[in-house]
């Protein structure tokens, strides 16, 4: 498998799935997972994730794209950080494992990950790309090609600094 870092809007992203960084409700909400689901189409993608039955933090569970580029979207759910002390990096790692696992069962070898957890949920940026790439790196799959989507500069070089 390839892991690439690149920065831009995930939605914008041409590959078999997309990751969506969501809540255990997968209710919609803002940052990453409001553009998912504006880019998507709200009414479609809300009726999709209403039949999953929500997913627990560290699961993931693929829709369409609907109006996405992406043919699929692969919900999961990072966890909220507590400092370090409370399993938060397992649970991240689990998500990376997980999402390569569903992007497996609906046959997708091209996917793009947003830097899970980093935003609303607190989790440290720099803690959050050691486990994202440590992860990818150790994960057997069928997925060809992993794009690690930073959507700032400070991201993408923590990303580059870790693939070296
Ligand atoms: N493309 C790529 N990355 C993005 C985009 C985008 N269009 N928009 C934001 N990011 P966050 P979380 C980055 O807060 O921390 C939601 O309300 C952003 O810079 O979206 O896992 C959910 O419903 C950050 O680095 O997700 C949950 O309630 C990263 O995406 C909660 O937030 C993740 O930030 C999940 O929090």
């Amino acid at each position: 498998m390839r892991i690439e870092a690149a920065l831009g809007d995930i939605t914008l992203e041409a590959v078999d799935a997309i990751v969506n960084a969501a809540n255990p409700a997968l209710a919609g909400g803002g940052g990453v997972d409001g553009a998912i689901h504006r880019g998507a189409g709200e009414a479609e993608l809300h009726r999709a994730c209403a039949t999953l039955g929500g997913c627990q933090t560290g699961d993931a569970k693929a829709t369409p794209g609907f109006d996405l580029p992406a043919r699929w979207i692969i919900h999961t759910v990072g966890p909220i950080w507590r400092g370090g002390g409370f399993g938060e990096a397992e649970l991240l790692a689990s998500c990376y494992r997980r999402c390569l696992e569903v992007a497996d069962e609906v046959g997708a070898r091209s996917l793009a990950f947003p830097a899970i957890s980093t935003g609303v949920y607190g989790y440290p940026r720099p803690r959050a790309a050691d486990v994202a790439v440590a992860t990818l790196k150790e994960a057997e799959t069928n997925v060809e090609v992993v794009r690690l989507l930073a959507f700032d500069a400070a991201t993408l070089d923590l990303y580059l600094d870790r693939l070296d």
